[in-house]
């Protein structure tokens, strides 16, 4: 079976990735398998570019097929941000509880039509000795007033998908995966890595 290293320290997301490719046949590893492996500081402008960094330094160290994703939230209040630095929009090392309540603080008054925002999701692939391949994601949805549900992670629980009415974390998984930005781009990343491994 073939070998993938996923690209991420992430354990939420790296279910997330998970449950969608098992029906890839592929045999998944986790960056656990390489202890000695660290990754390197996310600082480009891009999800595109964070996610080929990512992907191209774990597969250097592994030498072996790596994926991994850079994701994030573009509030169009807040022009895009927290955009590339949603994981760390409240300070380096901060909580997602910390992230969450910056964002309801930011937003204070701002009402429901104004509080529209995506959810974006690239995944990098990239094979020992060839250039990195790259596929995306979108969801579209609007910040909650209050944080609802306890499921997902991250902005999971302020982000309401319209069509819904109910906020990723009020859905199970495999409901969020079925339309998410990381869903979506899982299901291309499948389709190609079928193609090229
Ligand atoms: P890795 O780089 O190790 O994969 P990370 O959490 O630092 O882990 P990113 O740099 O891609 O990953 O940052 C993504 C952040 O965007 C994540 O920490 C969440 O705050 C947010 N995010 C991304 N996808 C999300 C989702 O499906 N639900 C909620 N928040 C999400």
């Amino acid at each position: 079976m073939k070998k993938l290293v996923l690209a991420t320290n992430n354990q939420a997301k790296a279910i997330e990735i998970m449950a969608l490719l098992s029906n890839c046949k592929l045999q998944l590893l986790s960056l656990q398998d390489f202890p000695g492996f660290k990754m390197p500081e996310e600082d480009c402008t891009t999800f595109t570019g964070n996610a080929i960094k990512k992907a191209v330094a774990v597969s250097n160290f592994t030498g072996l097929p790596a994926m991994a994703d850079d994701s994030g939230l573009e509030v169009d209040f807040l022009g895009g941000r927290p955009g590339v630095h949603s994981a760390r929009y409240a300070g380096i090392g901060s909580s997602d509880g910390e992230n969450n309540a910056l964002l309801l603080k930011e937003l204070d008054g701002v009402p429901p039509a104004k509080r529209g925002a995506c959810f974006k999701c690239v995944i990098a692939i990239v094979l020992p000795g060839s250039a990195a391949k790259t596929v995306e994601g979108i969801c579209r949805g609007r910040i909650a007033e209050v944080a609802q549900g306890k499921g997902g992670f991250g902005y999971d629980p302020l982000f309401i998908y319209e069509e819904e009415g109910i906020t990723f974390a009020q859905m199970t998984g495999t409901a969020k995966s079925k339309v998410s930005h990381r869903g979506i781009a899982l299901r291309k990343a499948c389709n190609l890595l079928k193609e090229i491994l």
